[in-house]
């Protein structure tokens, strides 16, 4: 790989990569060659553009010169030569003098894309997007990320599952279902694993979690939305209420940051000019109804009827909790009945709350979690209030039937936690492949 050039000691060497930029000077040629784990520059000091009797190397040397010349931007070549330490040599202080040149694929001559093209033309050549270190930097921090969050849950005992993506009614709001011709009949993909995550609580499973796809119609365009996302879900059972689900998310939280910023930290210094902040538990808990009032007094009036929060609330919650206790998260808890769906607990004594949250990071929602209602006479009839169709919904009430702890768990948009995380200013930067109302290429 191209970053352990550095520590190695002068000598002949065979490097292979994308040629970034070449400089073709009178008497010597430069290639710069990236890989993806970084740069390096090759030197051709025997240029040669004539054939020239005198000289008993004149073949090669001119077949090496015109290839260089030629070379076009993004081309694939494989390099054999001599690794030379040099301090002057900004990129990493090796440079490599070229021996041999093998051009494995030659790219067209014209890229389709820039730096600065806009999102949705650079999304059409996505795998050439994907080639610049900042984007490549965002898969890693992915994978780092997921991987804290799995050992979290290993240490904890809990089962991963794969729950099926194919089902036979809605999870969440049927306005956002995807509906797909089934043989003879019709099948939904899966907006949330919701019920399968409850499902292994009804089979004794315990902590289970997921990372997998989910489906949204939503015709929306905004920064924050897709029709297909990675949807990171965990369900627990013998909780007291949602604040032990709030306690595992943060715990979660904690460890995905943690891990990212030990071994990114610099990078993301240096690609994306921002510190990552480690946040410190216990994250602020607001409910609902206090940090309406709380943006409230601070001069914005949250203009929604059905007693959610809109976007631009979220912004100024997270910036007044940010300015108060200097932090990048908050739990706003106890959302109303109306607005949550019929598998949220209520709470006793006031059933016009349910035992929920959302969690906002830096001001926008990047998780739903609750404790679920697990009593199946209430179940129903919360779910015949939300005029659900019990036809379809049997199978899930049956999981209520025959002994099921007290439970709850999240869902999270991987995608936004990444665009937060890297302040970003769509989720579009860091989904490996976005999918929305007019996208389903590449
Ligand atoms: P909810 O519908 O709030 O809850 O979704 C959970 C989280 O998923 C992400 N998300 C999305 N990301 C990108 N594009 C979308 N269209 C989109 N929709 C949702 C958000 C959101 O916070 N079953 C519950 C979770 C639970 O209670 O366990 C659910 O799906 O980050």
């Amino acid at each position: 790989m191209i970053k352990d050039l550095a520590a190695r000691e002068d000598g002949p060497v065979r490097v292979s990569g994308w040629v970034e930029k070449v400089r073709d000077q009178r008497y010597v040629q430069f290639v710069v060659l990236r890989d993806e784990s970084g740069a390096v520059q090759l030197v051709n000091g025997g240029v040669l553009r004539e054939a020239d009797p005198e000289n008993p190397r004149s073949d090669i040397l001119l077949a090496r010169t015109t290839t260089i010349a030629e070379l076009s931007h993004g081309s694939f070549i494989t390099v054999t030569g001599e690794l030379q330490h040099n301090e002057r040599v900004k990129l990493g202080g090796v440079e490599i003098q070229i021996d041999t040149i093998d051009v494995v694929t030659q790219a067209l001559p014209e890229t389709p894309i820039a730096k600065d093209s806009s999102i949705d033309h650079r999304l059409d050549w996505r795998f050439l997007d994907l080639r610049r270190p900042e984007q490549n930097l965002v898969f890693r921090i992915q994978t780092t990320f997921l991987h804290a969050l799995r050992q979290v849950w290993i240490d904890r005992d809990f089962i991963e599952v794969q729950t099926p993506k194919l089902m036979a009614s809605a999870s969440e709001s049927r306005a956002e279902l995807f509906e797909v011709d089934y043989f003879e009949g019709k099948a939904y993909l899966a907006q949330s694993p919701q019920f399968f995550k409850q499902m292994a609580q009804a089979a004794g499973f315990g902590g289970i979690f997921e990372v997998g796809p989910a489906f949204r119609a939503d015709p929306s365009f905004t920064s924050r939305h897709a029709t297909e996302f990675t949807s990171v879900d965990a369900e627990l059972s013998w909780i007291d209420s949602h604040e032990d689900v709030m306690e595992l998310h943060e715990e979660l939280i904690v460890a995905g940051l943690t891990a990212v910023k030990e071994k990114h930290g610099e990078q993301i210094q240096k690609l994306f000019g921002i510190e990552i902040e480690v946040p410190e538990r216990p994250f602020p808990r607001i409910p609902l109804a206090e940090a309406k009032e709380i943006v409230k007094a601070e001069g914005y009036e949250v203009p929604r009827a059905d007693d959610d929060m809109d976007p631009e609330g979220e912004r100024r919650i997270a910036a007044h909790v940010k300015k108060k206790y200097g932090h990048d998260f908050v739990f706003l808890t106890d959302y109303a009945s109306s607005i949550r769906p019929f598998y949220h607990m209520r709470h006793e004594g006031d059933e016009s709350l349910t035992k929920s949250y959302d969690l906002i990071y830096n001001g926008t929602e990047i998780s739903t979690g609750a404790q679920r209602e697990h009593r199946i006479d209430v179940l129903e009839a919360q779910a015949r209030e939300k005029g659900m169709d019990p036809a379809e919904l049997g199978f899930y009430l049956d999981f209520f039937r025959y002994g099921v702890p007290p439970h709850g768990g999240f869902g999270m948009g991987l995608a936004r936690v990444l665009m937060l995380m890297l302040q970003q200013s769509s989720i579009r930067e860091v989904t490996y492949l976005f999918r929305g109302p007019t996208r389903l290429l590449p």
